[in-house]
């Protein structure tokens, strides 16, 4: 996978420049797509590429929900403690968790310093922000070395967080955009040493640059992602990572920091041919007919989703297949019952939503544009039909009471057998989201919160919230963590096993 001596040396004839790219974003199943798509465009236009993935070296890598044990249910209790006495130690625990979570690993840095050993031009760096640390020692071992280095990844178009991030030494620029048709270029200019601050997207260590970079219109040019390099064999099923389009077509979610990342920002579509031919064409390079679609909202084109039911098995005969949607209220959001039958016969295993809450009031909140009636309506209706049900859910938007963890923990247990699976998580509040600038801007609409700071390396505010505390808070969110366990913890339906601990 790293080049060897050999290889540099067929280098001098190639006009194009030798990358060394580092995916940080460690993942245990399944290649990462948009390192895939830069590969695929960097390769294309005649560069040299070396890929670096940390699992090909054995970094443990992130897993997902496996089927809950008691103590997986102890530590969710712990976890999302509102009680005065837990909160301080739990905090304490957190935060040597996320210490301990976010130090770079020795294997990491030995391997991309053995790499940068050979000299490549320059050195390319996707990463999510739990990896700054990782990011300043390969910076860092890079500046020792004389070798350019640009970083980019979701969450780069985030003016805090760039600021928060661009003066590491040996950082020679950060990208903020979707760089699939403009990555060549972009590592032609850094290596040639010319100009980059009128290019958009492109932040310098002195904060110069144009750092809006304009979301990407032309999908259908994005190159099919190339994942040759990845470490197949250490994967348990084959499975690979599409999108048919990027962004949400609702996109008004208070909390979502995913319509205000890099790609997630507007919805823009693929048109129906392109992705049918590169599942066509994935399928047959890496050997597998199973896809995990990776779209924020699978069914914000309802039109493009018919179009996928209706042809995928002629394109790739027995195409199993999972994805995210919103279950929103327009009149034809592509999720009826008869819908949702034709998937499952279309190959579809395994649905994930964000549920959120069980609570109308809180949904309303929230501005989730969805109902607890029609969640309750898709759940069954999708559960009937075959489909292993996955959501995602959170306590503590502002403004949340007992009687609304009551109401969601009526919700889990009346439909707790048509759910297999439920991603429980803590509220946050991300860079740039509409609950974020309201925040920020003085308002008075969460008078329940208190600014404390913020952490702009991570995006996140730091605050302090005087809602969700007292005994019938705690009581009522005990019942709705039982409800999930006793969802988590029963085995998946066989048909979506092999899709389990994906999303
Ligand atoms: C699918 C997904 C997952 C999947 C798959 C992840 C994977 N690595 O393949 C799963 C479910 C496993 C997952 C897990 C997690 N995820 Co996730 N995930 C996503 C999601 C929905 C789509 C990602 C994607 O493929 N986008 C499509 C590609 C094409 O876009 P892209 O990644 O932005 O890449 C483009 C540009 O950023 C740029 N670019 C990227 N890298 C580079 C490098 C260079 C050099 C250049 C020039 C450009 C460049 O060009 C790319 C092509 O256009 C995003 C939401 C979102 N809107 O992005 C969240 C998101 C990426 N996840 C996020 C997080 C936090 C996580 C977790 C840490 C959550 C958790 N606590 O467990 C874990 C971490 C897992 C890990 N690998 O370490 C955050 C990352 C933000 C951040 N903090 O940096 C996001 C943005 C969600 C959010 N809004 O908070 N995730
Ligand atoms: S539906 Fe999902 S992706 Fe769309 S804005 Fe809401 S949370 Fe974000």
């Amino acid at each position: 996978m790293l080049v060897s001596e050999n290889e540099i040396y067929c280098l001098s004839a190639n006009r194009g420049h030798r990358t060394l790219l580092v995916d940080l974003n460690n993942f245990a199943s399944f290649p990462t797509l948009a390192v895939g798509i830069l590969v695929a465009a960097l390769r294309n236009a005649g560069h040299r590429v070396d890929l670096m993935v940390p699992l090909a070296y054995d970094v443990p890598a992130s897993a997902r929900e496996k089927p809950d044990r008691l103590h997986h249910h102890m530590m969710r209790k712990v976890h999302l403690s509102t009680a005065p006495g837990t909160r301080i130690l739990r905090d304490r625990l957190r935060s040597l968790y996320y210490a301990r979570q976010r130090r770079p690993h020795a294997t990491v840095i030995r391997e991309v310093t053995r790499a940068l050993d050979q000299k490549p031009d320059i050195l390319l760096l996707s990463a999510y922000l739990q990896h700054h640390e990782t990011v300043v020692e390969l910076c860092r071992l890079a500046k020792l070395r004389n070798i350019p280095v640009l970083l980019g990844g979701p969450a780069f178009n985030l003016k805090g967080t760039v600021e928060a991030w661009r003066s590491m030494p040996g950082l020679t620029a950060i990208y903020g955009g979707e760089a699939d048709l403009s990555v060549p270029d972009l590592v032609s200019a850094i290596v040639e040493r010319k100009d980059l601050r009128d290019i958009p997207g492109v932040v310098l260590p002195d904060g110069s640059g144009n750092s809006y970079a304009p979301p990407l219109r032309e999908l259908d040019k994005s190159p099919v992602p190339d994942f040759t390099d990845f470490p197949w064999d250490r994967y348990p099923v084959r499975i690979i990572p599409i999108m048919t389009g990027r962004g949400c077509q609702w996109a008004r979610c208070l909390f979502c920091s995913d319509v205000v990342s890099a790609n997630g920002r507007t919805f823009r579509t693929r048109s129906l041919e392109i992705v049918l031919h590169e599942m066509r064409e994935q399928s047959h390079r890496y050997g597998t007919s199973n896809f995990l679609f990776l779209d924020l909202k699978l069914n914000s084109n309802p039109h493009l989703l018919r179009g996928l039911v209706e042809n995928v098995q002629m394109v790739v005969p027995g195409a199993q297949w999972i994805g995210t949607v919103h279950v929103d209220l327009r009149k034809d959001n592509g999720l009826t019952r008869s819908e949702l039958r034709a998937a499952a016969s279309a190959g579809m295993r395994r649905v994930s939503f964000g549920l959120e809450s069980g609570s109308q009031r809180m949904l309303d909140l929230m501005d989730k544009g969805a109902s607890a009636e029609a969640n309750e309506t898709f759940i069954n209706h999708a559960s009937e039909a075959g489909i292993s049900v996955r959501c995602t859910m959170f306590k503590g938007f502002p403004g949340e009471q007992a009687d609304d963890l009551e109401r969601t923990a009526d919700f889990l247990v009346r439909n707790s057998r048509h759910i297999d699976r439920i991603r429980f998580n803590d509220f946050s509040i991300l860079e740039d989201t509409p609950i974020w600038n309201s925040i920020m801007s003085g308002g008075n609409g969460y008078p329940d919160i208190r600014m404390l700071g913020t952490d702009a390396a991570h995006a996140r505010l730091r605050y302090a919230q005087s809602s969700g505390k007292g005994a019938a808070y705690r009581k009522a969110m005990s019942r709705v963590l039982s409800a999930v366990y006793a969802i988590n913890r029963r085995p998946l339906r066989d048909e979506a096993r092999m899709f389990d601990g994906l999303m």
